[in-house]
């Protein structure tokens, strides 16, 4: 939380960002915030006590936020969440550890239930920094202009093309040749068909979303490079 991008965002008070120990705000004399699950089992589950009382501070010292607790049984994190969040003008990122919260706590305080992805983790304190992390990255002013480019080759969901820099020759392998010919236009087209050669190969689930969104010249290049059927195979499933 103290390099780089986010780092400078955080000096510029574009974000704020504070961290609560949930031990502080324990009763009994070991801090205890976990405790054995009712009806048996294995592990340990979050008490709802200290939990409460932790979010309740957080929003006295901060006003009202939208408190969003990252466990494995949440909806899955994507860049249209991200927006979403980055809406809200303060979030209270709940770390869950060992086997979980209390239900009752996740009925009463908290609005939003978030996974990251589907594997396992050793708790919700890495989640929470992706969230803070991506989050952070799409207010406003945070990456400057290079943003709203950025933005569209998401909106379109295709894998980016591949990139080269010098040396123009590495290990004996050259770049592509087109690279060097100064036209742009050429250059484009052919980095458009990478992007969806690649998207076909490695997320063929991205590429059945965009089928109707290709413009008439796209549909005709991806035609002449016998990439359009498959597409259309992905779309309609025959
Ligand atoms: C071995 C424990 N698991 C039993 C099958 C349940 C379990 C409890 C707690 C699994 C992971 C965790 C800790 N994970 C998180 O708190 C977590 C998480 C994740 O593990 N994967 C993806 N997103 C998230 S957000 C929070």
């Amino acid at each position: 939380m103290n390099e780089s991008i986010i780092r400078r965002a955080k000096e510029a008070g574009q974000v704020q960002i504070n961290i609560t120990n949930i031990r502080d705000f324990a009763t009994d004399k070991h801090s205890m915030t976990d405790d054995r699950p009712f009806g048996g089992g294995e592990g340990m589950v979050m008490k709802p006590e200290p939990l409460k009382t932790a979010i309740e501070s957080v929003k006295v010292k901060n006003g009202s936020g939208h408190v969003v607790l990252l466990s494995p049984q949440g909806r899955q994190y994507n860049q249209k969440v991200v927006q979403e969040l980055s809406g809200k003008e303060h979030l209270i990122l709940i770390c869950g550890r060992y086997e979980g919260v209390d239900k009752r706590l996740i009925d009463v305080s908290v609005d939003d239930e978030i996974s990251i992805g589907d594997y396992i983790l050793t708790g919700g304190e890495l989640a929470a920094m992706i969230i803070v992390d991506s989050v952070t990255r799409v207010l406003p002013g945070v990456l400057g202009c290079s943003d709203s480019a950025e933005k569209d080759t998401f909106s379109r969901r295709l894998l980016k093309h591949p990139q080269y820099t010098r040396p123009r020759v590495f290990d004996g392998v050259e770049i592509p040749e087109i690279l060097l010919s100064g036209d742009h236009a050429k250059i484009e087209q052919y980095r458009f068909l990478e992007s969806v050669r690649r998207t076909l190969e490695r997320r063929p689930d991205l590429l059945a979303q965009e089928y109707g969104s290709f413009s008439k010249a796209e549909v005709n290049l991806l035609k002449k490079n016998q990439l359009f059927d498959q597409i259309k195979k992905l779309h309609t499933g025959r």
